[in-house]
């Protein structure tokens, strides 16, 4: 529970740097599509007493003493999470343990798939994530590289979207023992169904990773993989409006493979997977916040702020449009817009610092068939959770536009050297022009009226 306030007298160092950031959260109009704002109840739970709790193992079956409520705790909060997406216990099981996105996807990953054996999964450039493998040419990046042989697929040159025939055929030529889709800049909606009958006509299993749109499915808003899928992720933290956590869902009887590990529950090997596999004690006080998180996302309430999210999202990627940017896809079917500057020939560094000085809070991303490095890529991905949170219509929806086309308006044309030399210089000297340049200042002050009207939860 929450009492009185003794960090302040305790710790005034770090307590400052709370306020710092509360009030930067205040302030600004956060608009990286992964950021959200909890409730002060979700809030309340993760500072609970839970945080002092070891509990390794499940519930009932733990390897510590002491965790009576915890397995009560746990079995409530499995028990919302099957109830929110329409699942029965009977055919689907939820682990709630694992830390995060990219921990709940190698374990599933490292549940259903040999060493060695390959995987299909989204290209990152195209909105892929890190975890589902990602490696360059010249590098394995990540540890799910690593371990197995990673496929990429890619979106269609032209349309930016997904070939669902190429995804075919592709998968026909490689064999994968597994097929994941989603990740963390795809503007439109997945085919699970189509993904589905892909990875049943090569006998691989199906992970929809729905870690962005989590909360929109909850809504029924973008189409659920469940019916498709033998295993969903996602994280608690995005559209879904939790504490930082994940979400792990895994059928007990696969639908596209035939088990090779005779009758094994397929959903026992994944919570092996989460624990002992990857991880020791699960964090018992987020699991609280994400209890309280899934109890919220059941209200009518959230359904009509998911919607208004969708509805945010349009009214942005429509003004962009319109004022002739090059947004990827030609708009969006969710929470997220992301632009392709090259065709202002601007750097989505510069974009991005430019419109944080003016305290729009986006990040740069990598684009479809991109240029640039992950460092200095060409697009910049924004979102309106957090803002629709905080009450954000469309109205605001269109004064942000203009606000935005007015930034980026003020750095076109400002390219980074090629040469890593010179390139340091030249970002110091636009850094120091942004940060003192008139427009973005009087825009900066537009949006602290704008957000002094919305407060944060
Ligand atoms: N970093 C998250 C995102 O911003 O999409 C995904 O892990």
């Amino acid at each position: 529970m929450m009492s009185r306030m003794i960090l302040n007298v305790q710790d005034p160092e770090l307590y400052t740097i709370i306020q710092k950031e509360t009030k930067r959260q205040r302030e600004v109009l956060e608009m990286i599509p992964s950021e959200n704002y909890t409730s002060k109840a979700v809030r309340e739970a993760v500072s609970s007493v839970f945080i002092n709790k070891y509990a390794e193992g499940q519930v009932g079956k733990r390897f510590y003493q002491g965790n009576r409520v915890v397995d009560e705790l746990e079995a409530l909060c499995k028990k919302r999470a099957l109830s929110l997406f329409g699942l029965s216990e009977s055919a689907w099981e939820v682990n709630v343990q694992a830390l995060s996105g990219s921990p709940a996807n190698l374990a599933v990953v490292s549940a259903l798939v040999l060493p060695g054996e390959t995987i299909m999964a989204m290209y990152l450039p195209d909105g892929g994530h890190l975890s589902h493998g990602w490696q360059l040419p010249s590098k394995k990046v990540t540890l799910a590289s690593k371990i197995w042989n990673v496929v990429f697929y890619k979106v269609d040159r032209k349309t930016r979207v997904f070939d669902y025939d190429a995804i075919e055929r592709e998968a026909r030529s490689v064999h994968p023992k597994l097929i994941i889709s989603g990740g963390t800049a795809y503007p439109r909606e997945i085919n699970h169904k189509r993904m589905g009958e892909i990875a049943g006509h090569v006998g691989a299993y199906y992970l929809a990773d729905i870690a962005h749109e989590a909360g929109l499915v909850a809504s029924g808003l973008n189409t659920s993989p469940f019916p498709y899928a033998d295993a969903v992720t996602m994280t608690t933290h995005k559209t879904l409006r939790g504490p930082r956590g994940a979400l792990v869902f895994t059928r007990h009887t696969p639908k596209h493979v035939k088990s090779t590990q005779g009758t094994e529950d397929l959903a026992e090997r994944v919570n092996q997977a989460i624990f002992p596999g990857l991880q020791g004690g699960p964090h018992e006080h987020t699991i609280a916040g994400i209890a309280v998180a899934l109890a919220e996302a059941m209200q009518p309430s959230f359904k009509t702020y998911s919607r208004q999210v969708i509805v945010n999202a349009k009214i942005l990627a429509d003004a962009f449009v319109k004022a002739r940017f090059d947004v990827v896809s030609g708009g969006t079917d969710k929470h997220l817009v992301l632009l392709d500057l090259r065709s202002v020939k601007t750097s989505a560094w510069i974009a991005a610092w430019a419109l944080e000085y003016a305290d729009i809070v986006v990040n740069r991303n990598t684009v479809p068939y991109e240029t640039g490095s992950s460092f200095y890529p060409s697009g910049i991905r924004m979102g309106t959770p957090a803002v629709t949170t905080r009450g954000m219509k469309e109205k605001e929806m269109k004064a942000v536009a203009r606000w935005m086309i007015e930034i980026l308006g003020e750095v076109a044309q400002y390219e980074i050297p090629e040469d890593k030399g010179e390139r340091q210089a030249y970002l110091r000297k636009v850094r120091s022009e942004l940060s003192s340049n008139s427009r973005l200042r009087t825009i900066g002050k537009a949006v602290k009226t704008l957000t002094k009207q919305f407060p944060v939860p």
